[in-house]
């Protein structure tokens, strides 16, 4: 067999006959952007978006320098850093089809646990313009018992102790803002691209909370001179297996040891707010919009907690992957229920949107059967997902006498969830923060299923509620007793209840 050709910078003229490549000079490429976190979602999403742009003329400014922030993220540092920054991205086409192509927007990457400074440096660098964000749904760190951020996290008690060798997020922006306003460098966007209800507002919030301890002198420049746009992302993108690596190389010829693999589904509505310009986005797909709250509001409530509901029931009952939940005609039917008697009431404010189409399609998009969606991955961290993606919905059909049974049900099989095995006894990979503190929450519901609510940082006040309780526990003994599928069919054969 041929050997492979390894992805790198001097290899991709040769590689342009079998794949599409970056036909732009990339040595001509500057980072105008700096992005924190680089996994699979940057690099099938923005990066991809600034790849498409940098084909067109005038708009070499906005590469990409690609920070890895913590220690686990040096696997994917290192790999950039041996492939010059490129990678595979791979599109698995509904039809089985596969539309790989190498992006090239990445130009920079630094490795944040290695050089600190360097990354305060470049983050202050005057040819920085914006700063985007992934760092998940926990990154921004707040305490859903107050709302408010978490002062006391170890990692930012030690920012504050140690401000130029920070860890997090908030300390590296505050060193580098505070370099900013010293050196007389005016504005700087702040961009989040997390699943984060007003994102923009929240990173703002949090930041600014973390600055008024750390360095309250700096808030009134910040004020003046830094934006933080909301954003709505969207794009699937599951991990990368070995199978991928090994089909890329197989097919293709093409050793890349870590391509991202998404869905070919992409979209991105951008509040437009830069405090310093932007890249042309709208060019290459992006929408600029003045709000996007709802746009936000519908895809978190609809497609992420759409994806909790399969992913939480779906491992109880044993599937591996979210087209396997989701072909379950009772699951199937479930979430259908849940998206049009408990979430459809709570999204008024969309103006121009069929939210029949955007549901169908949502379904269509959980049944791709070749990205092979991870159970694992959509139910990882659900500890800060569920407030976000379930919660509100939760909230407002309380407050507006509406019906909640399915979130009820899933959030009372999150807890056998938390128990850590499925229906048939095998031990389920938990993967989150608070996995020991759900686990031990999921214990002590089992004598009184209204314990697992006590968790305020997830649930916030809810077990105050009693008709939500109630619907929690009668839900809870069902699941014990008969089981998801068996309860998940009553439920569906039943109209309507609280
Ligand atoms: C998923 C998201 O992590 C999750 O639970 O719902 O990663 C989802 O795939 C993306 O937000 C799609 O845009």
């Amino acid at each position: 067999m041929k050997e492979a050709t390894v992805l790198k910078q001097e290899n991709l003229k040769g590689l342009s006959s079998v794949i599409k490549v970056p036909t732009y000079d990339r040595s001509r490429v500057k980072a105008g952007i700096v992005h924190i976190g680089i996994g699979g979602f940057h690099r099938a999403h923005q990066a991809f978006y600034c790849d498409q742009l940098l084909h067109e003329n005038n708009s070499e400014q906005w590469g990409i320098c690609g920070v890895a922030l913590l220690e686990r993220d040096e696997k994917i540092y290192q790999t950039l850093k041996a492939q010059d920054g490129l990678y595979t991205l791979i599109v698995k086409e509904l039809d089985g089809r596969w539309s790989p192509r190498v992006i090239g927007s990445m130009v920079e990457y630094m490795f944040a646990p290695e050089n600190p400074k360097a990354v305060i440096h470049k983050i202050a660098n005057p040819a920085t313009k914006i700063v985007s964000l992934t760092i998940t749904e926990g990154g921004y760190n707040i305490d859903e018992a107050t709302g408010e951020f978490n002062l006391k996290n170890p990692l930012v008690q030690h920012d504050l102790a140690n401000p130029e060798n920070p860890k997090t997020v908030f300390g590296y922006l505050t060193q580098a803002l505070k370099m900013r306003k010293e050196n007389q460098v005016k504005g700087l966007t702040i961009q989040s691209c997390d699943n984060v209800q007003s994102n923009g507002k929240v990173m703002k919030k949090t930041l600014f909370a973390y600055v008024n301890e750390a360095q309250p002198d700096l808030l009134a420049w910040m004020e003046k001179h830094v934006s933080f746009p909301d954003s709505m992302v969207d794009r699937i993108t599951p991990v990368t297996t070995k199978t991928d690596i090994e089909k890329l190389r197989n097919d293709y010829g093409i050793e890349d040891a870590w391509p991202a693999v998404c869905e070919p589904f992409i979209q991105w509505v951008i509040e437009d707010d830069f405090s310093t310009g932007r890249p042309h986005w709208e060019n290459v797909g992006a929408q600029f919009v003045n709000d996007v709250a709802p746009f936000e509001k519908m895809k978190l409530s609809l497609l992420n907690a759409g994806h909790s509901v399969l992913g939480i029931l779906g491992a109880l009952i044993g599937y591996d992957t979210i087209d396997q939940a989701v072909q379950d005609s009772d699951l199937n039917t479930f979430l259908r229920g849940f998206m049009d008697q408990e979430v459809t009431p709570t999204l008024s404010d969309l103006d121009g949107v069929n939210l029949t189409e955007y549901k169908d399609s949502l379904i269509a998009r959980f049944a791709n059967i070749n990205i092979k969606d991870q159970v694992a991955r959509i139910c990882s961290e659900s500890s800060s997902k569920i407030p976000i993606f379930i919660l509100p919905t939760v909230l407002k059909q309380l407050q507006q006498n509406g019906t909640y049974n399915r979130a009820a049900f899933v959030l009372a099989a999150w807890a056998v969830y938390s128990l850590g095995k499925d229906e048939k006894g095998i031990t389920l990979d938990i993967i989150d923060a608070m996995k020991e503190e759900a686990n031990e929450k999921a214990q002590a519901a089992q004598k009184e299923p209204k314990l697992f609510l006590e968790m305020k940082q997830v649930f916030g006040s809810l077990s105050n509620s009693k008709p939500f309780v109630d619907s929690f526990t009668r839900n809870y003994n069902n699941i014990v007793t008969d089981g998801i599928k068996k309860s998940v069919i009553a439920i569906n054969s039943k109209t309507q209840t609280k």
